[in-house]
């Protein structure tokens, strides 16, 4: 164990790799790059420090996806029972087929439209002439096969170039079918820097067109929406069964396992959970100000942090029996999570991961690793903003550049008629004072400790550099990085689509991932692997003009 111990040890300090990162770029690239790679005070800046949310430098090859990626695919993908038309050339639609793991129930009435790839599949002569008439045609293709409630339509990167206007075209379909609510989504694949653009495209449309448009009040009681969780391997089954038996009622989720009808009535749920940040906040903020919903963040990643979330929701309701039944639900899943720990930890104690994952995993899921006393030693977000890196009170200096500019901010104004304040301002400065915090995402500097490498849109390249300098016992991203990792001799865990596992999130998905990772990390394959730069320490080449 000590020698075992001694070899993994860190060799060298964060500068040294920040500056071994940084040593082969040009001046200018290594310049902008080193505004992204922060060693981590641990600190609660009201300025941030590490620049996030610009463009890749051209010639990077970066983990990022693209905007209609985060539209269609993250924020509108769960939705089952919405027949989400790509308007498109097919690869757009081919490459976004059933590639995101977010599972569904196709409940009693059957209408699970997931599972098809809805495409205008756009020809040269659409690109020349127009689409327009093609998308209307394939609009009215799907809803006289599945008479769906509605129809989504997105646009990919030629429909923004030629300019065909798809929210025209959906507003003539839906005015003429009367009983299918049709709409578009503006979200060309090169609208911003990232997937990130997708989603705030995606939160104000699904604002403007779904949510509010059932009134209609659903049973139950504790009623809550679950805001950025897309039961990917399952994850929102398990926080399903824990709402349930703890008595807590779920409206809607965004938009994992989700219906067109709990996006609908939304807005009668008297609390907004938001679990991932990054994807949507927007939407938080805008109920809260139209219809009154107050927001707070959650994590069900990690049993102490699903515990948490539960302990906090009680809290907001107040009401005693609420709480002692979240006190008892913990108690009793608990012993099973504690078990497991105690079985896995010697075996995992001390190990050291890295985590680059979207714009909010990175965070959650470096609670897993403490429980499992590992010790995450670099991580970072593909496309998260500076909030998501260094908490919300960097909000008012975020300084906000032409990319961003670009996104259509919403004017949201209370409801005339439906703005309901949940809790009286008394209520509300009450729990506040009890030190509730509503608003509130410290982000994952914080979380972080001292001396750490937080690195946004970390690269192919340094990715590589990364593994090589600091010798890790798991390396955690998506599928374009699993291979590259692997080859270098140390275990990959994809934690966007959990590599066919999961679930990962509340108690069962807690035990799930520390079963896998003492798998992972423990196996003797890893050693076998000899890295290119173990066999031959340095590569060297030269231009043919030197
Ligand atoms: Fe939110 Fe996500 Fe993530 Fe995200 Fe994603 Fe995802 Fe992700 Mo992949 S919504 S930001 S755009 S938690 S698909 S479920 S795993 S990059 S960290």
């Amino acid at each position: 164990m000590a020698t075992a111990a001694k070899k993994k040890l860190v060799q060298w300090g964060p500068a040294e790799v920040k500056s071994a990162l940084l040593e082969k770029y040009p001046p200018k690239v290594a310049r902008k790059r080193a505004k992204q790679i922060m060693i981590n005070e641990a600190q609660q800046n009201e300025t941030p420090e590490l620049t996030a949310n610009v463009r890749t430098i051209p010639g990077i090859i970066t983990m990022r996806g693209c905007t209609y990626a985060g539209c269609k695919g993250v924020i509108m993908g769960p939705t089952r029972d919405i027949v989400n038309l790509v308007h498109g050339p097919i690869g757009c639609s081919f490459y976004a087929w059933l590639t995101r793991r977010n599972q569904t129930d196709a409940g009693p009435d059957g209408e699970n439209y997931m599972n098809y790839c809805f495409s205008t599949d756009m020809q040269e002569q659409d690109i020349i002439f127009g689409g327009e008439k093609k998308l209307a045609a394939a609009i009215q293709e799907a809803y006289d096969l599945f008479h769906p409630k509605s129809i989504a339509v997105f646009a990919t990167c030629p429909v923004g170039l030629i300019g065909d206007d798809i929210h025209t075209v959906s507003k003539n379909m839906k005015e003429k079918f009367g009983d299918c609510n049709v709409y578009a989504f503006s979200c060309e694949g090169y609208k911003g820097v990232s997937q990130s653009a997708g989603h705030h495209i995606a939160n104000n449309q699904v604002f403007r067109h779904l949510v509010g448009q059932n009134d209609e009040v659903k049973p139950g009681k504790y009623k809550i929406n679950l805001l950025g969780e897309y039961n990917i391997g399952g994850d929102g089954f398990e926080i399903d069964r824990i709402f349930q038996k703890c008595g807590i009622t779920c409206i809607s989720t965004f938009s994992g396992n989700s219906t067109y009808d709990q996006f609908a009535s939304s807005h009668t749920a008297d609390l907004n959970a938001v679990m991932c940040h990054r994807s949507i906040n927007y939407v938080a903020d805008m109920m809260e100000t139209k219809y009154g919903i107050p927001w707070i963040k959650v994590n069900f990643i990690g049993a102490k942090a699903t515990a948490k979330s539960l302990r906090k929701i009680a809290e907001y309701f107040g009401e005693k029996a609420l709480i002692d039944r979240v006190e008892k639900v913990i108690a009793e899943e608990m012993p099973e999570v504690e078990a497991a720990l105690a079985e896995i930890t010697p075996r995992t104690e001390g190990k050291t991961a890295m985590m680059f994952v979207g714009g909010s995993r990175a965070h959650h899921y470096k609670e897993l690793f403490d429980e499992l006393k590992m010790k995450t030693i670099s991580a970072g977000y593909e496309f998260g903003h500076q909030d998501d890196y260094e908490g919300r009170q960097v909000l008012p200096n975020i300084q906000l550049d032409a990319d961003s500019r670009n996104i259509e901010e919403l004017e949201v104004e209370p409801d005339k008629t439906r703005f309901k304040p949940r809790k009286s301002d008394k209520e509300m400065k009450a729990l506040e004072k009890a030190g509730y915090k509503f608003k509130h995402y410290d982000g994952l500097a914080a979380d972080m400790d001292k001396g750490t490498l937080i690195i946004d849109d970390l690269n192919q390249y340094e990715a590589e550099k990364l593994v090589e300098l600091m010798k890790l016992d798991i390396f955690c991203a998506g599928i374009k990085e699993k291979y590259s990792i692997q080859k270098l001799g140390v275990p990959m865990k994809q934690l966007h689509s959990y590599d066919s596992g999961g679930p990962y999130a509340g108690f069962q998905g807690a035990i799930n991932f520390y079963k896998e990772i003492d798998r992972l990390v423990n196996s003797k394959v890893w050693g076998f692997m000899k890295a290119p730069w173990q066999k031959n320490p340095e590569l060297s080449a030269s231009y043919v003009w030197e």
